[in-house]
């Protein structure tokens, strides 16, 4: 876990690369990933720790994100070319390494798989990821209530309920899908499935 300094110097240095409104959404992220790493019995520092870091990558300009991917050999697939802000976790993740001294693969692993998700995240990349979704600044997103709710008893259903309304929200403004959106969300209906045969028996 990080000395108390250690991550004070992180929230200093970041907060001068972000503008207002993204630093405070990172907060928001930060400590609702705390509050659900209790709830759920995980490492609270490491939630922590990623909650801060998770948008790092957020303020640099899209062309700069590409080059910065091509330049450090992290791969980029065609939907990420076609829709550059999604680039921002890999990078988030590449940064926290990098400049942020970060060794812990598994704070880098949830930054990385903050905006699509994937089949089979540890418990901090579903924490993570939801909390993304439900900080307290967010209000856009339908749902909030019930998602928040969900988020603080069951992580499963909870990255169902977001992934099924995100894909929807995608869809319905015909962006591009991320084929690790898609299997995510594959892989938590399948989860969400089991537990209503569980429930109907
Ligand atoms: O960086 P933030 O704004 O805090 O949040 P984020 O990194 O979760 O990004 C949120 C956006 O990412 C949201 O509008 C949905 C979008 N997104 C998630 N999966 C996909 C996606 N966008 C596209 N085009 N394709 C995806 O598969
Ligand atoms: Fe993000
Ligand atoms: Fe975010």
């Amino acid at each position: 876990m990080k000395a108390d300094n250690e991550i004070e110097k992180m929230r200093k240095t970041l907060k001068k690369y972000m503008d207002a409104d993204r630093y405070y959404h990172t907060q928001g992220v930060r400590y609702t990933a705390a509050a659900l790493a209790m709830a759920h019995g995980e490492d609270i520092g490491k939630a922590e720790l990623a909650g801060l870091l998770h948008d790092s990558a957020k303020n640099i300009p899209e062309k700069e994100q590409l080059s910065l991917c091509e330049k450090n050999g992290i791969p980029i697939s065609e939907i990420e070319r076609k829709s550059p802000y999604l680039l921002h976790a890999k990078l988030g993740a590449y940064i926290a390494e990098k400049k942020y001294g970060v060794a812990d693969p598994e704070v880098l692993e949830a930054i990385r798989w903050h905006t699509t998700g994937t089949e089979g995240m540890s418990r901090l990349s579903q924490i993570i990821f939801i909390a993304d979704y439900i900080e307290p600044r967010r209000f856009k997103a339908g749902n909030l209530d019930e998602v928040r709710r969900m988020a603080f008893r069951d992580l499963d259903e909870c990255c169902y309920i977001i992934l099924r309304d995100t894909l929807g929200y995608l869809k319905m403004k015909g962006a591009f899908i991320d084929t690790e959106t898609e299997k995510a969300f594959h892989f938590y209906e399948k989860t969400h499935n089991a537990r209503i045969h569980k429930i109907k028996e």
